[in-house]
């Protein structure tokens, strides 16, 4: 217990010792655990060839993609390792986050990658992975897929993008499988979904369900993605108690050619949300929006809905910049009730520079936080920000994930 208040110019350095101190749960990754054998990416070259590095490779050179996306993976290493840290300062976010890495396991941050490879290859994959989280200072993270073995380190999310946005495409595998399903969603296709998903929240028994919708996204309307929502998704939500992902505003491949760095952005129309948390008062939505546009409106929206809960700055607005803005309004109008980041991690030791990026980002922010809560008349303790960051980066997921309570009264329990 640490109940002595602190002094303005104590606040900063508390801060940033919690943060530092702090476990923080990873809610949202496309990691894989060592145990799922080679599906994972984790090393050196993943880590250079990671999407958002390719989009900035093609800025700085004339490859076309065609040919790039021809190379082996080796080569696009090289390739990406001498255009972007070599011939030019990596200044960016995604490029400054490799160099976090590599100097975290105190390997060359210039040169060639042969120190590196050489390094990352002598790794056993388990034991890397515990050293990954320490370095990040994180106790689990949520992958978008679950095998089907426990594992404390990773929790399982049931990911609805395939049946949600591409039912034409993948209607006929749940057919193969034995569902009465049709591509129109006609005769018993709701009931199938309804118990495939079962199915599979059975075998996975997930933290939550999630899916990526596009800035079009609209609810109501009379579309098979809303039918599938209400009549198979949310109801199973609500009887199992898990919350539903909606990470909304991806404009799925602007550029083709790019292909999983060719998605772009577009602000969505928040009347949907507002219209599903009013229909479904019951359950409960973790809600990511991917345009900047949208940011603030949805703390407007999350003070309307208890069964709202915002969470990270999603992608293209995981940089400074933005999470400075986005973190410092969420404060002000949510005090600690929203999830301030996730990882979004691909590759295992993304988690390393992602979240010292968070802690630093987020030090000055809670700090002025503080200074401007003792300027206004209210002391502040180690205690209360040891407090705020559980609540931040560990509590208020893990409450939501939690079966609902009856919420009991005050009053009721006094009689
Ligand atoms: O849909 C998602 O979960 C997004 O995070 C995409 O995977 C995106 O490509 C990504 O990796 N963002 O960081
Ligand atoms: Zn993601």
């Amino acid at each position: 217990m640490s109940t002595s208040v602190l002094s303005s110019d104590q606040i900063r350095t508390a801060v940033a010792e919690e943060l530092q101190a702090a476990q923080f749960i990873d809610i949202h990754t496309h990691l894989y655990k060592a145990s799922l054998g080679p599906i994972g990416l984790w090393g050196i070259d993943e880590l250079i060839t990671y999407h958002y590095l390719e989009a900035e490779l093609f800025r700085f050179s004339d490859i076309t993609p065609g040919q790039y996306f021809n190379l082996s993976k080796t080569a696009k290493a090289d390739l990406i390792w001498k255009t972007l840290f070599l011939d030019n300062t990596p200044l960016s976010e995604a490029t400054r986050g490799v160099i976090a890495v590599l100097n975290a396991f105190n390997l060359p941050t210039s040169g060639d990658l042969t120190e590196a490879r050489a390094f990352f290859a002598s790794r056993n994959l388990a034991d890397h992975t515990r050293e990954v989280f320490r370095l990040a200072g994180i106790s689990e993270a949520v992958m978008t897929n679950d095998p089907l073995d426990p594992d404390p380190l990773f929790r399982p999310v049931l990911r609805l993008d395939r049946i949600l946005n591409k039912w034409d495409q993948h209607w006929h595998i749940l057919q193969a499988k034995g569902f009465d399903v049709h591509a129109d969603g006609s005769g018993r296709t709701m009931a199938e979904v309804r118990r495939f998903l079962e199915g599979w929240v059975e075998l996975m028994n997930p933290v939550y369900m999630a899916v990526s919708l596009p800035d079009t996204f609209a609810y109501p309307e009379p579309s098979l993605r809303v039918r599938f929502l209400r009549e198979s998704v949310l109801p199973i939500c609500l009887a199992r108690s898990i919350p539903m992902s909606l990470m909304i505003g991806v404009r799925y491949l602007v550029n083709p050619e790019l292909k999983l760095a060719g998605d772009g952005v577009g602000k969505a129309d928040l009347r949907a949300v507002e219209r599903i948390c009013l229909d479904f008062p019951e359950n409960r939505f973790f809600i990511s929006l991917l345009s900047r546009e949208n940011q603030h409106e949805l703390c407007v929206y999350a003070r309307k809905f208890a069964n709202l809960l915002p969470f990270g700055c999603w992608w293209f607005l995981n940089n400074p910049s933005v999470v400075e803005e986005m973190t410092r309004e969420r404060l002000e109008m949510l005090g600690t009730s929203f999830i301030p980041q996730h990882s979004d991690a691909r590759v295992l030791e993304q988690v390393i520079y992602k979240w010292r990026n968070t802690r630093r980002t987020l030090t000055p922010i809670l700090a002025a936080s503080y200074q401007n809560l003792r300027e206004d008349g209210r002391s502040v303790t180690r205690d209360d920000i040891r407090r705020d960051i559980n609540r931040l980066f560990r509590s208020n997921f893990e409450n939501f994930i939690l079966p609902a309570k009856a919420h009991v009264c005050p009053h009721d329990q006094a009689l």
